[in-house]
């Protein structure tokens, strides 16, 4: 049994405000201010969690990820360095609901029956956060809610989402066979940047200049600090690095303001010569683009580094002599179709779709060997089996061919950080596929032609009565709203769209392919009209 006096001396701290919680696409997200009862719930999830794990090493990252400054929000991260696992998620949100401190107290109650946790093992989390204001009063809750439980807590200070999932898989693996690396951010930066350093061993560097745009979050400064690390193995520009001015984090800047407005950050002047690439303001998206000679905005986003470490990764698995390894992609519905053609059709690798949600990726990812996973919006990673890691480190070599193919893999697999989208990590591995190849942004983008594509956000009374099925794909409430899509999208050659409620922001995002700009541009936004309208729910701007 617990301490209930503590637990309500504590929760008295941090009452919950009149507002129903839900753990998102990426847990709880929302206005900073609402946050602070959830927070400290969270930390009393991540305590039981660790203690029925047997003391393993539960993450809390505090961040809104690509949100605006005001928002913030919490991700809890499992032992490998996973998404917290999906029933554990209803647990979250049933605590973050619960209205009283009596409730509160029989949720704990019913969690420690059911599923059988012994409070008294020892349960052990670390935690960080992102360059978020908010953060300071938001960790202070979350050490409350640890000390409900006498949870050993590790401060991990201001670091990228993806460090945080790294060290927890560092610490949960220490000393086994599985050791993933030191479980410090300098350890993480030694990782990546030696081998980063073996995939571009000998080759010549661009000419070209990175401009790396950090959407003036905590990429900023923590890529600078991994700079010395990686010497002079990669020159990059950082722009956008404002951490003062909170105002400015993700703003007109950043991977999801390029993805969705499909042009460069506000005030950066492109050139036909450089390279560009933007993360978003906690550092787990990654998208990269160039500006054509004529001046277009070209973008290279996530089906594109899909593709490109896909393409990489196959050939170099052939070369390796090592065929018997399974290779497979895995995307949302927010794929581009040319993508999901070019890896089927060129590449000859499986692909499967699944929700939104790196977490789904991941678990889908896991089923091959080498599973690359990728959102269009450029978050993702690939994943290793312990059999394919086996394999290719114990691959012997018969040429100097296959050699060299073998020692790019195994360094591959310690550029690219496994537990998690990583943009840092991701970065790399572009530049390093970049760097073999000797290949300028617009060779790389030559692999297929992306169809014209377009997002909307609609802002609605309660996006909550939009409800999917199909991988998203189709709606099944509001009834007679699918119908009314499909019959839209049938006018439109090639025409693809598809409506769902965000997790991570108050509005139903829209996606539409078509044949031309054009069309594409008129399917989003009769769809979008439509779903403004459809049953007055429209409380935003009209889509326009
Ligand atoms: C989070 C998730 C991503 C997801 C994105 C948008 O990203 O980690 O997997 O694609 O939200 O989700 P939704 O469309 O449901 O709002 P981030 O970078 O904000 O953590």
């Amino acid at each position: 049994t617990f301490n209930v006096d503590n637990l309500n001396a504590l929760s008295d701290l941090h009452p919950k405000p009149d507002t129903t919680f839900a753990y998102g696409t990426a847990g709880f997200r929302m206005k900073a201010n609402l946050l602070d009862s959830v927070i400290f719930r969270a930390g009393i999830v991540a305590t039981l969690r660790s203690k029925k794990l047997d003391g393993k090493v539960i993450g809390c990252m505090i961040t809104a990820s690509h949100n605006a400054a005001p928002d913030n929000g919490v991700k809890l991260v499992d032992p490998m360095g996973e998404m917290l696992e999906g029933s554990w998620e209803a647990h979250a949100t049933t605590m973050s609901n619960c209205e009283t401190n009596e409730q509160l107290a029989a949720y704990i109650h019913t969690m420690v029956s059911t599923l059988n946790i012994d409070l008294t093992k020892p349960a052990r989390v670390v935690f960080g956060r992102d360059t978020r204001p908010s953060g300071d009063a938001l960790v202070a809750a979350l050490k409350d809610g640890f000390k409900v439980l006498d949870a050993e807590s590790t401060d991990m200070g201001i670091i990228t989402t993806p460090q945080l999932h790294y060290a927890v898989r560092c610490l949960n693996t220490q000393g086994t066979p599985e050791a993933y690396g030191e479980p410090t951010v300098e350890g993480y930066y030694k990782k990546l940047a030696d081998a980063f350093k073996v995939l571009v061993e000998g080759k010549p560097r661009s000419s070209s200049t990175l401009i790396l745009d950090c959407a003036n979050g905590v990429g900023a400064p923590k890529f600078q600090e991994m700079l010395p690390f990686l010497g002079d193995s990669l020159a990059v520009k950082i722009v956008n690095d404002d951490i003062v001015d909170d105002t400015k984090l993700n703003l007109n800047s950043g991977a999801d303001y390029v993805k969705t407005q499909q042009r460069g950050p506000l005030g950066l002047k492109m050139n036909s010569q450089d390279r560009y690439a933007s993360f978003d303001g906690d550092a787990d998206r990654l998208v990269y683009y160039y500006a054509d000679e004529d001046g277009t905005f070209k973008l290279l986003d996530g089906d594109k580094i899909a593709g490109l470490a896909a393409m990489f990764i196959i050939e170099l698995v052939k070369a390796a002599g090592i065929d018997n390894v399974s290779v497979g992609v895995v995307q949302t519905a927010y794929a581009n179709g040319a993508s999901t053609q070019y890896l089927r059709s060129n590449l000859n690798v499986p692909v499967s779709c699944v929700p939104t949600g790196v977490k789904h990726l991941h678990h889908e990812a896991m089923k091959y060997d080498v599973g690359v996973y990728f959102e269009a919006n450029g978050h993702g990673t690939v994943v290793f089996s312990p059999s394919a890691l086996k394999t290719i480190y114990t691959a012997e070599e018969s040429s100097p061919a296959q050699a060299v193919a073998i020692r790019l893999l195994r360094a591959l697999s310690e550029v690219i950080n496994q537990t998690v989208g990583d943009a840092f990590s991701d970065l790399l591995l572009v530049e390093a596929i970049l760097t073999q190849r000797q290949w300028t942004p617009k060779i790389w983008d030559q692999a297929y032609t992306d169809l014209p594509n377009r997002l909307v956000k609609v802002v609605v009374q309660d996006r909550s009565i939009f409800k999917t099925v199909d991988a998203e794909r189709k709606l099944v409430e509001p009834v007679g709203l699918q119908d009314a899509i499909d019959a839209i999208v049938l006018k439109f050659r090639g025409g693809r769209s598809f409506v769902r409620p965000s997790g991570t922001e108050d509005v139903v995002r829209v996606y539409a392919e078509a044949a031309t700009r054009s069309e594409t541009d008129e399917l989003a936004y009769r769809i979008a009209g439509l779903v403004f309208n459809f049953n007055s729910n429209g409380s935003g701007p009209r889509p326009r």
